[in-house]
């Protein structure tokens, strides 16, 4: 098995600080923050811009001040933007942030009701996606809701806007979605062609049981409040830095070793480049 990829999605566009006291929201809060879980063991930030009054934002301009911030701490972790934004956010502003330059973004294929509201992906954006990520060389991750999103995926590999082998993260347990069971993420994993990576974003109760599935079978995890805001069921976690420990202390006890964002680049296959 390869070393766990173990990702951080410290803010998310949906968690208010109200429902989390601890949720990093400005630029500087977010770079600690990723520092911190850095320094706990995850290699891939999934980073989403806010405002200072906690307003989701899909700027280029924070997205990029994030990103030197993270940089100017020494921290190598691999930086990965969300062009997911917030379900409200226009097509023009959420593909805004690949012009921040980070390694890695994500790349929802297919649309999909999210709580009371639908995230739109359609079509045409997702192929726009894909291209403007292979132009600029950065390494999508492909978010998967809905089974009916690997076969979008393999449509996009038809066309040569994306390429074999790929990295895949299963978002399983948002409402409206499919659910987090252990039988999903079964289904889904064999449904992945050879050679693939994947990742699994659990979403509240689902996120602990699923990541140590993930852990067991090969597959990466990610955790952080963007997914989940407790600890346990009635304790909110103190910081994502204690969701990324939890999951470290996990996988040494069943022999799992942790990789380093370059071991994670050397898995997914992303070149370091400079500025990024
Ligand atoms: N906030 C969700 C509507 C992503 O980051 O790419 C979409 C999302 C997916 O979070
Ligand atoms: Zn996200």
């Amino acid at each position: 098995m390869d070393k766990l990829i173990i990702t951080v999605a410290v803010t998310g566009a949906e968690v208010t600080r109200e429902q989390q006291p601890n949720l990093p929201i400005t630029p500087d809060e977010i770079a600690e923050d990723v520092y911190q879980c850095w320094k706990a063991g995850a290699s891939i930030a999934h980073i989403h811009a806010r405002l200072p009054d906690g307003t989701p934002t899909q700027s280029k301009e924070v997205y990029a001040e994030i990103k030197r911030k993270i940089r100017e701490k020494g921290c190598d972790i691999i930086i990965q933007f969300s062009t997911g934004g917030a379900v409200w956010h226009s097509p023009e502003e959420r593909i805004q942030c690949l012009d921040a330059e980070p390694e890695m973004a994500t790349l929802s294929a297919g649309s999909c009701n999210f709580g009371d509201d639908v995230f739109m992906n359609s079509p045409k954006f997702i192929e726009l996606l894909a291209q403007r990520m292979k132009e600029k060389g950065i390494k999508p991750e492909i978010e998967i809701f809905e089974p009916g999103m690997i076969e979008n995926t393999l449509r996009l590999v038809k066309k040569g806007l994306l390429e074999l082998p790929l990295h895949f993260d299963f978002v399983l347990g948002v409402p409206g979605a499919m659910t987090g069971t252990i039988d999903d993420l079964l289904f889904l994993v064999r449904k992945l062609p050879a050679g693939c990576t994947w990742s699994v974003a659990g979403i509240g109760r689902y996120e602990l049981p699923l990541a140590v599935h993930a852990i067991v079978m090969g597959g990466h995890v990610r955790v952080g409040f963007e997914d989940n805001i407790y600890y346990r069921k009635g304790e909110l976690a103190k910081s994502n830095a204690q969701l990324v420990e939890r999951i470290v202390r996990i996988a040494k006890e069943v022999g799992r070793e942790i990789a380093t964002p370059d071991e994670a680049r050397a898995i997914l296959g992303i070149q370091k480049r400079e500025g990024r």
